[in-house]
């Protein structure tokens, strides 16, 4: 197995502007696709009487082949000298932006891809927008389908300063990050330096990804994992999940939350083992996917969604909080007392936007303080209610726990994305009893779908 540290790329883009074919071809010239694999798509393929196209190696759904884009996330890996990659492809088709979503939520370095011959198109600053709500660190710019510009030097250049301004634009600081022109139809400039383009000095993708920066693992911050499922093996009670933050260590205490709040009583206490892909290890860190007996936890006192933590340095149950959000699809105004699903941390539940504090035009950047309402693509400050108790983060303190999407009632339709600036205190007033009547009124409507959709789609 290898011990290179791992990365996780994200390759985001507008329709159609080359995110798969550049994965492809950088894995078949890094050997992690042999021809023997494309001959077997071929023959499979054209069983089902499509044309072949190389992009078949990712876009493996049968509509994906018919309508050649890409609509499901897919995984590959490759390796540089100096790192493991996870390559997430996601779609840049707008109806399938959740996949999108889900996509960035795992992602550590975004890849923006813009065909050479379209420009910066609404899904390239769609996405830029969502990777930066969504905390991704670094970026690299791909201007791909350079032989469709005639591999013009003065045109790379226009369409550079261009992605320059989208980055300043959407507040990512542009200086550092690398904008290397492509092909990945005709490999140029991917791990080779190209012929065709001599007046192009700066690195081949492979050298850029092997030269990221190392993604810091945040080891210092309170403990948190929250929990996928619980399992009972050889008859002892585990509790399984991801740890996001700090790290966890045999015989430490533990608690969780919302858990402890939801059944008053503290649910927690020693970490008695710790298993990673079945084997007992001592302590695990951020990233690490681990199973945990905790002493004196039965499986009914733990739900998906709960959020384990130091007892010194516990997680905390909030029901209301400050957050920074993008209203990605909304077919309305979104108004003060808009009741939706939210996605947070492995949990679901009803939440009711109680306040608008402020919008944000991402195109002119102009400020309203105070507006009556949000309209798609706009960002904003809003005030969130959940229905039941959740642990959602502050941004500042652990930004790994602070992220949550907001789908419609339906759960057909991704509304936003954001992150949780503050979480603010329980409290009993007036209007809190409307929402918790209107989440109510809710909730008796959707009636069961909660539970479908949130089965349905996994979200981070
Ligand atoms: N001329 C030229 N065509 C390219 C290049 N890269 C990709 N293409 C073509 O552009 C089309 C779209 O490529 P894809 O890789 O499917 O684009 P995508 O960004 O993955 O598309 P979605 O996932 O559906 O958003 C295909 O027909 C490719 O062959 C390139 O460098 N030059
Ligand atoms: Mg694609």
């Amino acid at each position: 197995m290898s011990q290179k540290p791992e990365i996780t790329l994200g390759f985001i883009g507008h329709l159609n502007h080359g995110k798969s074919s550049t994965i492809i071809r950088l894995l078949l010239e890094t050997g992690k696709i042999s021809n023997d694999e494309v001959e077997e798509i071929r023959n499979r393929v054209e069983k089902e009487e499509l044309d072949f196209s190389p992009l078949f190696m990712l876009d493996s759904l049968r509509e994906e082949r018919e309508r050649r884009i890409t609509i499901d996330l897919s995984h590959k890996e490759f390796e540089s000298d100096n790192y493991q990659f996870k390559i997430i492809d996601m779609p840049g088709h707008r109806d399938f932006i959740k996949n999108t979503i889900t996509g960035l939520a795992q992602t550590e370095v975004g890849v923006i891809t813009v065909a050479a011959d379209e420009g910066i198109q609404p899904q390239t600053i769609e996405h830029t927008y969502l990777s930066k709500t969504l905390d991704v660190k670094q970026f690299v710019v791909l201007i791909n389908k350079i032989d469709l510009i005639a591999y013009e030097e003065d045109e790379f250049e226009r369409i550079k300063e261009e992605v320059e301004t989208m980055l300043n634009q959407v507040g990512i600081e542009q200086r550092n990050i690398d904008i290397l022109p492509i092909s990945a139809l005709q490999g140029d400039n991917i791990t080779e330096s190209s012929e065709n383009m001599e007046w192009y000095e700066g690195p081949t993708l492979l050298d850029t990804l092997n030269s990221l920066n190392k993604p810091i693992k945040p080891v210092e911050r309170d403990a948190r994992m929250p929990i996928r499922k619980t399992e009972i093996r050889d008859g002892e009670t585990f509790i399984l999940g991801r740890i996001e933050t700090g790290e966890i260590t045999r015989g430490d205490k533990i608690v969780l939350e919302p858990a402890s709040t939801r059944q008053n009583q503290n649910i927690g206490g020693e970490v008695k083992k710790i298993e990673q892909h079945r084997q007992e290890v001592e302590e695990a860190e951020p990233g690490d996917h681990i199973a945990l007996k905790v002493k004196g936890i039965r499986e009914e006192d733990v739900e998906k969604g709960d959020v384990a933590g130091h007892e010194d340095r516990p997680p905390k149950a909030d029901n209301k909080f400050e957050a920074q959000i993008i209203v990605l699809n909304h077919p309305d105004k979104l108004k003060p007392g808009y009741t939706a699903i939210i996605h947070v941390n492995n949990l679901q539940t009803l939440c009711t936007f109680t306040e608008i504090k402020e919008t944000k035009n991402p195109e002119t950047g102009k400020r309203s303080e105070k507006p009556e309402y949000v309209e798609q693509g706009q960002e904003a400050i809003v005030e969130i209610k959940t229905k039941q108790d959740i642990v959602i983060e502050e941004n500042d303190d652990i930004p790994q726990l602070s992220r949550f999407a907001i789908r419609d009632g339906d759960g057909i339709q991704t509304i936003g994305a954001g992150k949780c600036l503050k979480t603010l205190k329980h409290s009993t007033t007036e209007e809190e009893n409307n929402v918790n009547r209107a989440l109510e009124r809710s909730e008796r409507r959707d009636n069961g779908i909660l539970n479908k959709i949130c089965e349905r789609i996994p979200f981070f």
